[in-house]
Parts: structure tokens; C-alpha cells; sequence
């Protein structure tokens, strides 16, 4: 007979055994960031597993991606793998996460959670909402190796307070990979973001194929050097460069939109062209030589629009980029044009007088030239169906407002665009630039540009202008940071300097300004970075603790 201390000993094995099998379980929390409306309901825990299915409507190719893309969040999470399954057969829903459409579904990027002991149903009025859902399941799921998660009974809801909720990259200054652009749109998607912001010209280098000017970048890619620090009188002396084909523009596009974000490209003009002047320097007022730029700041060698091939070069160019991008918008930049050149420009100051442009109050001649010249690109973007955005500079130079400002030396310019009945996107530099410094005691912080914009203040930042009226109000469309690369050279540089600013930012792109509370969104913003850490990016951990040190 078997005493009575190994019949416990063989329980508590086979107890063990049977746990090990089974693995770990978790519960998911909905309190994910951005906050979504959560309503408990009275039903157990749906209990996700292995034998759990997505189902998607059968046909909807974008429904189908959806699916494949949550099982390999799931997967990637908690190492469940779920398989998915097309079928418009209500019964099927019994015991699994079914996504759905559903026109009366708020706005096209609202979503709908709804969680019983029967069936997960994320629902939206398009795939985009749904995909937002999407995401919001994943970021409520426990992190690690897990067979069974409990996932409480609630109606989850969101819709996103601006329909333009952006982040920029700059691949200029410093060049970065597909993988690297890739992640950057992943980590995007996570945070719920639907616009990317592509910063693809500028005086350090043109980094997009063009068919018709081979030279763009044979030699407008690569500089000779970089200058080491904040423009000192040292250059590292190595020859850097790189640019992306059509096919490789093409892919990221395609994986953009796969999740549901549109790439605006920016052809900076018409200054920051330095690596096209290089290229042709017939381009330029004083026809070069010119060399790409080694250093940063803005330089004082701009297209010369006095030309009509200048006008030419910039048609064909744009013929191009709308190929790539299928964007309604096309950023054309505008910013820091000094027209010193087009001063003293025979062939700029005949344009000026054939055109009959005055100086008018505080506007010169030559800034009313470069709304001229932004015009004739606006008129030829438009007969082509798409609009422009360009920096608030334009606000000084008599555009229309079929241009879209984006704000960025300050929140002003903004609401004045936004008065003048331009619709606006807010990223002023201050909190708006994730290239400034996260803290002000900077001593111990990786080289930014300078500046400061700490967590609270980037969670803080309100688009709207109080004093807005509310007939204006709406031209508010959305809100962005930036991230200018002239001291950021390599990806987990460019993650410290997003993560975890970019959840602030998030936030405030989704909630209602009366729904942001910071102290709960610090106490959310944990679960959030244990993703971070599952996924290997890099990261801010003080930003987590102490606000300002
Ligand atoms: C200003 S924002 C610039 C960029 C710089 C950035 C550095 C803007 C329209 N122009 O060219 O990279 O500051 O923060």
C-alpha cells in the first residue's frame, strides 16, 4: 500500500505536469493606451486559447489581412497561435473573435469591442476601424508565454478625436533602412496612428529614385562627410549617403497601407534643395558649383523659379511622386527660404515683373514670388487631384487655403491658418519635436537638437486653440510630432527619442481633451512599454518614473 506521503507527492506531480502543459494563464485589461470607453457587462471571461478561431467575412481580402494580422499579434505576445477562418455564418461565432462591419458604426476609424463569455465581436464601420479595435485587443493582452487568457465581459469603444494623426521621419539627414521605416510604421500602428509624414529631400541629400533625373541620385544622394556635433568646425570626413528605388518606395507604401497609414511624402521646396542643385545646377539662381550640404541649418541657395525649366524639373519630379503615392496629399515643404539669391537674380526679378508681384505691407516681392511659385506646384497637384501641405511658412506668402498648414514654429501660425480658413495640422517645435531633449537636465541624454518636450508636456499639449472661434475649429485637423535626424543616427536612437512620447502623443490624437488625465495614463502607460520591451525597442525608462530628470 502506498503511504499516504507519496499519493500527495504523485498528486502534486501530476498536478505540476498538467500545469506545464497547459502553461500560464492571464487576464486582459482594456485600459490600454489611447483609452477607449469601457462599459463591464455581466457575463464570465471569454477564454482565449489555442482553440480559439478568427473569423473575418468571407471574400473581404482587407478583413482577411486584418485576421492574419491579430493572430500574429497574438502570437507574437503570448505565443498562442490562433487560425483564422472566412465564414458569414452567425453560428460560427459561438466561442470566438469574429471581426465585423457594421455601417452604423460611428466615424470609419471607430471601432466596437464587445466581449461575453459566448464571442469576441470587434466591429467597425470599415476595415480601418476594425483594425483599430484590432489593436487595442492587443495592446489589453498579458505579455509572455500563455495558454489561457481570460478576457473580461465589456462593450469597448473608440473614436478618434482627429482625423489626421500623424508622425514624421526625416531619412535625410540620416539615411534609414526599409527594415528600419518598417518598424517605424509598426510602432505606428500600435499607437493607433493612420499618417506618416516622410521627409525625403532636403540639402544633405535626395533620397528618392526619379526616372528622369538619374542624377537626383547618382549624386544628390551622398555627401562627403558629416559634420561632427552642433555644425562645429569638424567634418568626420566619410562619405555618406543612400536613397531608395521605386520598388523599395512601392513596398513601404503597400506596408503602410496594409495598416491602414498613408505616407505623405515631403519634396522640400524651393529651398532645402541642395541635393538636387548638386545634381543640376542649372537649377539654381547662380548655376553652382554646389555640393551637398555636410552640415545643417538652412543655406541660402534655393531653386532659382525664375526659370521655366526650374518649373519643368519640379512638374516631372511630382509626376513621379504621385506614381509612388497614392496620398491625397503631397507635402511641398516651404520652409526656410531665404531669397537672397532671387534678390539679386536677373532671371527671378523679370519673373517678379512679368507676373506684375508687388511688395505689399510687410511682404517683399520675393516672398510673394515664392507663393507665386507655390501656386503654379498647388494648380498642377491639383489638376491631378491631390492637395498640397507646406509648412506654415506659407501663411507669409498668399497661398489659398486648398493648402494645408502644418504649424511648426510655434502653435500660432496655426490658428491664424485656421482663421484664414486653412485646415491645419498642429506640430508646433515646442512639444511637437521629438528630436528636442526629453528632460531638461540633459547631461546624461544621447545628443538632440536642443529644446525640451517631456512626457507631460507632450501629454499636455492641446491642438485647439481656446480662443478659437468655433466656426474654425474644424480646421483643426489633427495633430504630429516630428523627427528631424540631424543628430539621430541609427533606429534604437530614433525609438528612445519616440518612446514613449509617442503614447502622449496618441493620446491626445484619440481622447477628448476633458477625458486625459496624466497620472492614469502613467499608471496605463506601464503595460504599454512591457510591449516596447516584448518587441526589443528601445525606450525612455525614466520618462516612466521621474517626470523631469
Ligand atoms: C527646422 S521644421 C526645420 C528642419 C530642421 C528642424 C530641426 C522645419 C520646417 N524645418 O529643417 O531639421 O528644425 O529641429
Amino acid at each position: 500500500m502506498k503511504s499516504r506521503k507519496s499519493c500527495l507527492f504523485s498528486l502534486l506531480l501530476a498536478l505540476l505536469v498538467t500545469a506545464t502543459a497547459m502553461g500560464q494563464t492571464g487576464r486582459a485589461d482594456y485600459r490600454v493606451v489611447p483609452l477607449p470607453e469601457i462599459n463591464g457587462i455581466k457575463s464570465a471571461d471569454f477564454q482565449l486559447t489555442g482553440q480559439t478561431l478568427i473569423n473575418y467575412p468571407t471574400g473581404n481580402r482587407d478583413m482577411e489581412r486584418n485576421a492574419i494580422m491579430l493572430s500574429e499579434y497574438v502570437e507574437q505576445l503570448t505565443g498562442m497561435h490562433l487560425s483564422v477562418r472566412p465564414t458569414l455564418n452567425a453560428k460560427d461565432r459561438n466561442g470566438h473573435i469574429s471581426l465585423l462591419l457594421d455601417p452604423t458604426v460611428g466615424g470609419d476609424e471607430a471601432y466596437r469591442l464587445n466581449v461575453t463569455a459566448r464571442g469576441v465581436e470587434i466591429i467597425g464601420k470599415t476595415a480601418a476601424g476594425v483594425f483599430q479595435g484590432i489593436q487595442t485587443l492587443r495592446k489589453s493582452l498579458p505579455v509572455g508565454a500563455l495558454s489561457r487568457i481570460g478576457l473580461p465581459a465589456a462593450q469597448v469603444a473608440a473614436s478618434p478625436r482627429f482625423p489626421y494623426r500623424g508622425m514624421h521621419l526625416d531619412c535625410v539627414r540620416h539615411f534609414f533602412t526599409v527594415e528600419t521605416v518598417k518598424r517605424f510604421i509598426d510602432i505606428m500602428a500600435l499607437h493607433g496612428m493612420n499618417r506618416l509624414h516622410w521627409h525625403l529631400t532636403d540639402d544633405q541629400g535626395w533620397r528618392v529614385e526619379i526616372k528622369k533625373y538619374p542624377r537626383l541620385t547618382e549624386v544628390g544622394a551622398w555627401r562627403k562627410g558629416t559634420v561632427l556635433g552642433h555644425n562645429s568646425p569638424v567634418n568626420d570626413g566619410v562619405p555618406y549617403g543612400g536613397y531608395y528605388t521605386q520598388e523599395e518606395i512601392k513596398d513601404i507604401v503597400r506596408y503602410a497601407a496594409e495598416r491602414y497609414i498613408t505616407i505623405i511624402p515631403e519634396i522640400d521646396m524651393p529651398g532645402h534643395m541642395l541635393g538636387a542643385l548638386t545634381a543640376y545646377p542649372e537649377l539654381g539662381c547662380t548655376g553652382g558649383p554646389y555640393e551637398v550640404w555636410c552640415q545643417w541649418g538652412v543655406t541660402d541657395d534655393i531653386l532659382c523659379v525664375g526659370k521655366d525649366e526650374t518649373l519643368q524639373f519640379v512638374k516631372d519630379v511630382l509626376d513621379e511622386v504621385m506614381q509612388l503615392f497614392p496620398s491625397e496629399y503631397i507635402h511641398i515643404g516651404g520652409d526656410e527660404s531665404p531669397r537672397v539669391r532671387w534678390e539679386q537674380c536677373p532671371l527671378c526679378q523679370q519673373r517678379i515683373k512679368d507676373e506684375g508681384i508687388r511688395a505689399k505691407g510687410k511682404q517683399s516681392a520675393e516672398a510673394l514670388l515664392q507663393g507665386w511659385f507655390t501656386t503654379q506646384v498647388q494648380h498642377y497637384l491639383a489638376d491631378h487631384g491631390r492637395h498640397i501641405i507646406g509648412w506654415d511658412e506659407l501663411l507669409g506668402c498668399d497661398v489659398d487655403t486648398t493648402a494645408t498648414i502644418m504649424s511648426w514654429t510655434g502653435a500660432e501660425p496655426g490658428a491664424k491658418g485656421a482663421r484664414l480658413g486653412h485646415d491645419v495640422i498642429m506640430t508646433p517645435n515646442t512639444p511637437m519635436y521629438f528630436d528636442h531633449y526629453q528632460t531638461r537636465s540633459t547631461w546624461n541624454e544621447p545628443m538632440a537638437f536642443g529644446g525640451c518636450a517631456t512626457l507631460k508636456m507632450v501629454y499636455d499639449f492641446e491642438p485647439v486653440a481656446a480662443d478659437l472661434p468655433a466656426d474654425a475649429r474644424h480646421h483643426i485637423i489633427g495633430a504630429q510630432a516630428n523627427v528631424w535626424t540631424e543628430y539621430i543616427t541609427c533606429e534604437p536612437q530614433i525609438q528612445y527619442q519616440i518612446l514613449p512620447r509617442m503614447a502622449a502623443l496618441a493620446e491626445l490624437q484619440w481622447l477628448q481633451p476633458e477625458l486625459k488625465d496624466f497620472t492614469d495614463f502613467k499608471a496605463r502607460l506601464s503595460h504599454l512599454v512591457s510591449i516596447y520591451q516584448h518587441y526589443g525597442w528601445t525606450y525612455r525608462a525614466k520618462s516612466l518614473t521621474a517626470e523631469d530628470e
